[in-house]
């Protein structure tokens, strides 16, 4: 079954959660109800990559980020870390985190690679072509697929040439980042063509932009339902995972669906 990755964002502003978890003692809590409703892995960030934002300090990402994956990681839950920064993301491994979420597949830092391959950890290696401030100058394609496959393919040649063993590797066809509306539906149209290039492919559709423009709608609450429909699509096509902020529509959607195959 698709494994469900909740999301826990320790910061100020990201766009759906920002500022509601930056306390330990609050990310610890949320993170603890997304796995009772059934979360199987607990992506914890410390930096918004949302549109137009801003780099933050590398302290200040540690210092946010390092207790919650602590005491996570210390109760036996399953941590990967959302980061850009290598430095946090070894910070985050010591910590106990299994799994380093590297939106840029390790272009941000030139560090990033080796550091993962040296605490032999897992590594998730997101499509991107540029800093969130304008990756949207950076969103043309004539194939978009193509274009995220071929750009995919250079990240796992990268982490692999770094150290990193192909069975640690997972890829993401970054949905939002340096992708339009149009850009977004093809590429999870294609999903099962990303899987041909033989990773576990991650898929993170939450409550983003294209979802609420589908839906022509500015009402934000909708986007939960909306997000677990791709969840249980994504699934259909093979993902491996899927990163969510509502993890209870997520998994309850996974539930029926494979309740409706025969095999829950
Ligand atoms: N999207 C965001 C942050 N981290 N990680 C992966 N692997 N894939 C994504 O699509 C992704 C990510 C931005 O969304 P958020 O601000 O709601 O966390």
């Amino acid at each position: 079954m698709t494994l469900v990755m909740g999301i826990v964002n320790v910061t100020e502003d990201s766009f759906s959660d920002g500022g509601d978890y930056l306390a330990p003692e609050k990310a610890i809590a949320h993170a603890r109800s997304l796995v009772a409703a059934g979360a199987d892995i607990i992506d914890v960030g410390g930096e918004s990559t949302r549109p137009g934002a801003h780099r933050i300090p590398r302290d200040i990402e540690r210092a946010r980020i390092e207790p919650v994956v602590a005491f996570l990681a210390g109760e036996g839950i399953s941590v990967s870390i959302d980061t850009m920064n290598a430095e946090t993301a070894a910070a985050a491994c010591r910590a106990g985190a299994r799994i380093v979420n590297d939106v840029s597949g390790g272009q941000a830092d030139p560090a990033m690679l080796p550091a993962v391959a040296a605490a032999g950890a897992e590594i998730v290696l997101g499509h991107w072509r540029g800093p969130s401030d304008d990756m949207y100058a950076r969103a043309h394609y004539d194939d978009v697929v193509s274009e995220v496959m071929a750009e995919l393919h250079e990240r796992v040649d990268a982490a692999r040439a770094a150290g990193i063993a192909p069975e640690r590797i997972i890829v993401d066809p970054g949905i939002g980042f340096g992708k339009r509306g149009e850009d977004n539906w093809s590429v999870l149209r294609q999903l099962e063509r990303i899987a041909t290039l033989g990773y576990r492919v991650l898929v993170g559709a939450s409550r983003k932009r294209f979802l609420q423009d589908a839906l022509a709608t500015d009402d934000i609450a909708r986007r939960d339902l909306a997000t677990a429909v791709t969840s249980v699509l994504a699934a259909q096509e093979h993902a491996w995972g899927v990163r969510v902020h509502d993890v209870q529509a997520t998994v309850d959607a996974l539930t029926i669906a494979s309740a409706w195959k025969g095999s829950a």
